[in-house]
């Protein structure tokens, strides 16, 4: 076929770029510097207002051009082009991938299966910014009369990390009248706790969950509808005016009881993980209101026409794919650490990891291959400056390379005092200190005893990028996730791999189901699982008798 590339490795972009890595990775950040006076200035990129500097990394010239070069015969325009026009690029699950259909404007068109997906889009936004305006504004009452006050999103996976996410990040401009809280965990304490202080009366659960089977959140729905009819007496008619659901799943969603016209629909094209921006985001448009839930999608929509237009070396998603890739590739970094300088971003690192492990911890090319080299890097993080405090050594002077990702903000949403000055100085200051570290001459010249120098020194040429945003905002934070959705798909691409199915997620789904009959049955199971397994079963059903 004209449009497959060649295997990843057989590329002459990749196999250049392993001869160019040789010299490339015994350069320092300090001499790159110190030979180019223009790369901190030249080696950033801007657009839709984010800047991104990514000029501490461990490249020059050449390694852009290559990595650019490999995006090209990766056919990353052509991938590009067949995910914006509605190809079923999810080929293991024969779907579209269309979460940029969520964020399209009205006037878009995108078929799929000769169908304008855009209309349905636009209705179910409707559909919940009405249903948004009746709560906020306190015109739907619960089943004794009371307004709602408390809403409980009940999902899992995609169908709670972007919502919690979210809900944190823009808790700024959220109605602060209206208590939100998110049940994901099988483990009873999670609803427990979520509802502990909650008046049923004026409590509504959105079921959030595509295929409305899922075993945690199928569970937590029905303890949730128990609790609630439990406090209001028994009468089931009040499960009409205290559950909605989203889903794609009308027969599941009317089976639980739920009125179908509560229900806010999706479409199999939205992969759970891509999902926030869908009806998913439901909890999200009642905490913010709808004006600021379409900022948002107007932001995703910046993002997505940026990267669907910009040249390759001016393409923020692009470009943070490529330098993913050539540290995962080249520098066999298996991590990259997420560091947002925000505190409302608490569960961003979080949510990238499902967003990114779950796209690319893949081992087999889309045609079934076994894959000759490292996909998905591990994504992990938390704020600065806390991090500060604890992992950053291991960053700063342990033996493993962590390219980082720090994110940082010009104006601050709390203005308190000096924080924000300070809080900005230590992202400047980690990022400076990682590139260049301090050498045994500058450490001796602080008077440091000849003993201790080797343990003071920082070696520096630690890689990382830093985004600076003005504010964050609704629309910021839908660019800033686009950003890193299409980086996801740059690097995906160049894989060669789905970043779209998740049959690791769908087998965890099935395991569990075996052995619940066996831990809860009477009678003692007949166990034909492996010696360990058949075991702790053993155990835990003696336990669970002598309790
Ligand atoms: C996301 C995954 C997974 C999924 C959850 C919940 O891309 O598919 O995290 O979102 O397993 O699934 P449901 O929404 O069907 O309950």
């Amino acid at each position: 076929m004209e449009n497959t590339p060649l295997s990843l490795v057989d590329r002459s972009a990749w196999q250049s770029l392993k001869t160019h890595f040789e010299t490339i990775s015994k350069s320092h950040l300090r001499e790159l510097f110190a030979n180019d006076p223009e790369r901190g200035t030249r080696l950033s990129a801007e657009a839709v207002g984010i800047f991104l500097d990514y000029s501490k990394n461990r490249i020059d010239a050449k390694t852009l051009e290559l990595l650019l070069q490999l995006a090209k015969e990766s056919k990353l325009r052509e991938r590009m082009d067949a995910m914006f026009s509605g190809e079923k690029i999810n080929t293991t699950e024969n779907r579209a991938v269309l979460h940029v259909a969520l964020r399209a404007p009205k006037t878009a068109s995108i078929l799929v299966d000769g169908q304008d997906v855009i209309p349905g889009v636009h209705e179910v936004l409707d559909k919940m910014a009405s249903f948004c305006e009746r709560i906020r504004s306190k015109a739907w009452s619960g089943h004794t009369g009371k307004p709602i006050k408390n809403l409980v999103n009940i999902g899992i996976g995609g169908s709670d990390l972007g919502p919690v996410m979210a809900y944190e990040a823009l808790r700024h401009y959220s109605d602060r009248s209206l208590t939100f809280r998110f049940v994901s965990n099988i483990d009873g304490t999670d609803f427990a706790e979520a509802v502990l202080d909650l008046d049923p009366a004026e409590t509504l659960f959105i079921v959030s969950s595509k295929t409305f089977t899922t075993l945690e959140t199928m569970t937590n729905a029905h303890t949730a509808r128990a609790w609630l009819l439990q406090g209001l007496g028994g009468d089931e008619s009040a499960v009409a005016k205290h559950f909605v659901a989203v889903s794609t799943n009308a027969k599941e969603v009317s089976k639980f009881g739920i009125d179908t016209a509560n229900m806010f629909g999706f479409w199999d094209w939205v992969g759970g993980r891509y999902s926030m921006d869908s009806a998913i985001g439901l909890s999200t448009m009642l905490a913010i209101g709808p004006d600021n839930f379409r900022a948002m999608l107007q932001g995703f929509h910046e993002m997505d026409e940026h990267f669907r237009s910009a040249p390759f070396e001016s393409n923020l998603p692009v470009l943070m794919g490529l330098l993913a890739l050539w540290y995962s590739n080249f520098f066999e970094a298996s991590t990259v650490a997420v560091l947002p300088y925000e505190q409302y971003l608490k569960r961003f690192p979080a949510y990238l990891q499902q967003l990114t492990m779950e796209s690319n911890g893949k081992h087999v090319t889309l045609d079934g291959a076994v894959v000759g080299y490292q996909t998905g890097a591990i994504y992990w993080g938390e704020p600065g400056t806390n991090g500060q405090h604890s992992f950053y050594q291991l960053i700063h002077q342990g033996t493993r390379l962590i390219p980082c990702d720090f994110i940082a903000f010009n104006q601050p949403l709390n203005q308190v005092g000096r924080h924000h000055d300070i809080l900005l100085a230590n992202v400047f200051a980690q990022a400076e200190a990682l590139a260049f570290g301090k050498t045994s001459d500058e450490v001796k010249a602080e008077g440091t005893p000849d003993w201790l120098v080797p343990h003071r020194v920082f070696e520096g040429n630690r890689p990382s990028n830093l985004l600076l945003i003005d504010e964050l905002t609704p629309n910021t934070l839908g660019k800033l996730v686009a950003l890193y959705e299409h980086s996801v798909f740059t690097q995906g691409v160049i894989w060669n791999i789905d970043s779209f199915d998740q049959w690791g997620v769908e087998l965890g789904k099935v395991l569990a189901n075996r052995i619940v009959p066996e831990l809860e049955g009477q009678d003692e199971p007949n166990l034909a699982h492996d010696s360990s397994t058949n075991n702790l079963i053993r155990r835990y059903r003696r336990a669970k008798q002598s309790a």
